[in-house]
């Protein structure tokens, strides 16, 4: 006897970015966050999990290579997890047996493209599903990445930072469905696939130390901007919403540089993909096209159908891709008499 369940989770991609937890062992953050998810058939994570008498012990393999399971958060989403499982009725037998986990990704892992958010979606989800766990498990995805409870929902996902100091209330709720605004689309610029030098996990603990700035935006940034991106969504009210995505992608690069020492994520192509975008708006007379840089070099770029075709052969003009390496490289962007 054994029990086996495989799942997929997607990818998301924060408008409002996660920079800082007021609790480290818990994940709980300091600010809220809002993101988009994407969809399944291009970037996520799977995830194969088996329970079995005949395990010895718990192995996990990420991308084919064997890590060890004796992660403090792996194990801390495993206990929470066999917790609700023993409340929902769960057979003892189960949740006796060892597990062995596979995991992969089919994108670039820890190079700044919310691969840990995905794998740990993923890993908690398909655990819910093989001990039978009922209801919202996205604060426990929070206990292995904090991002990572964003991808349990598809559309635009919002994190709410919570009030409790045990972090029950720290948890993702969807804003509104893909299918409420089906033509976004988000394109994703490789601009390096390498893994990324500072931590996203480290980078945020030394912000919240030393970024002067991290306390003015959490204080008074974040708060607006979730309350006025929500409505923008709702609304689809682009400009808006991509004025707001860039801006608070901007803060968030200027309180990594603003961390001693800084952590700095772009690099100079990113800058020309910034410069790119800016241009492009002014041409066009209005905002069409709005970026967005997690903890790395590469461009997520947020934009709307009929925009997708003219903005590909922009980029790729500027930007030819060398299949190669798998990055991007650019020509000098124009001045755009800003
Ligand atoms: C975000 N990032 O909101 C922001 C933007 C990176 C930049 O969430 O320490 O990997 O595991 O909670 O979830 C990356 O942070 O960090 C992240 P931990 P995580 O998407």
């Amino acid at each position: 006897m054994a029990s086996i369940v495989t799942c997929i989770a997607p990818v998301n991609i924060a408008v409002i970015k996660y920079w800082g937890k007021k609790d480290e062992k818990l994940i709980i953050p300091l600010n809220d966050s809002l993101s988009g998810t994407l969809s399944m058939d291009q970037m996520h994570a799977k995830t194969t999990i088996m329970a079995s008498p005949n395990f010895t012990k718990n192995c996990i393999w990420l991308n084919g290579k064997e890590e060890t399971f004796d992660n403090i958060r792996l194990l801390a989403c495993l206990k929470e997890i066999k917790r609700r499982a023993q409340e929902d009725g769960t057979s003892k037998e189960l949740l006796s047996w060892n597990i062995h986990v596979c995991s992969e990704n089919n994108f670039p892992t820890a190079a700044g493209l919310a691969s840990s958010a995905a794998g740990y979606a993923c890993f908690v989800f398909a655990l819910a599903k093989l001990y039978k766990v009922k209801g919202d498990v996205s604060q426990i995805a929070r206990q292995g990445s904090g991002s990572a409870c964003r991808s349990l929902e598809g559309g635009f996902v919002r994190w709410h930072m919570g009030k409790s100091s045990d972090g029950s209330d720290s948890l993702a709720t969807q804003v509104v469905p893909a299918s409420h605004w089906p033509e976004m689309h988000v394109i994703i610029l490789v601009v390096n696939d390498k893994k990324k030098k500072v931590s996203s996990t480290s980078g945020m603990q030394r912000s919240v130390e030393t970024s002067d700035l991290l306390k003015h935006r959490v204080a008074y940034c974040v708060p607006k901007r979730i309350v006025d991106i929500e409505k923008a969504i709702k609304s689809k009210d682009f400009p808006t919403f991509a004025e707001i995505t860039m801006k608070d992608s901007n803060q968030f690069h200027a309180v990594a540089l603003d961390t001693f020492p800084p952590a700095v994520y772009m690099n100079d192509v990113s800058h020309s993909i910034v410069d790119l975008i800016h241009c492009f708006n002014k041409v066009k007379g209005c905002t069409k096209v709005a970026y967005t840089f997690d903890a790395g070099p590469n461009a997520c770029l947020y934009l709307l159908e009929p925009t997708v075709a003219e903005t590909m052969a922009v980029v790729d003009y500027f930007f030819p891709s060398s299949n190669s390496k798998n990055t991007v490289q650019g020509l000098p962007v124009p001045p755009c008499n800003a």
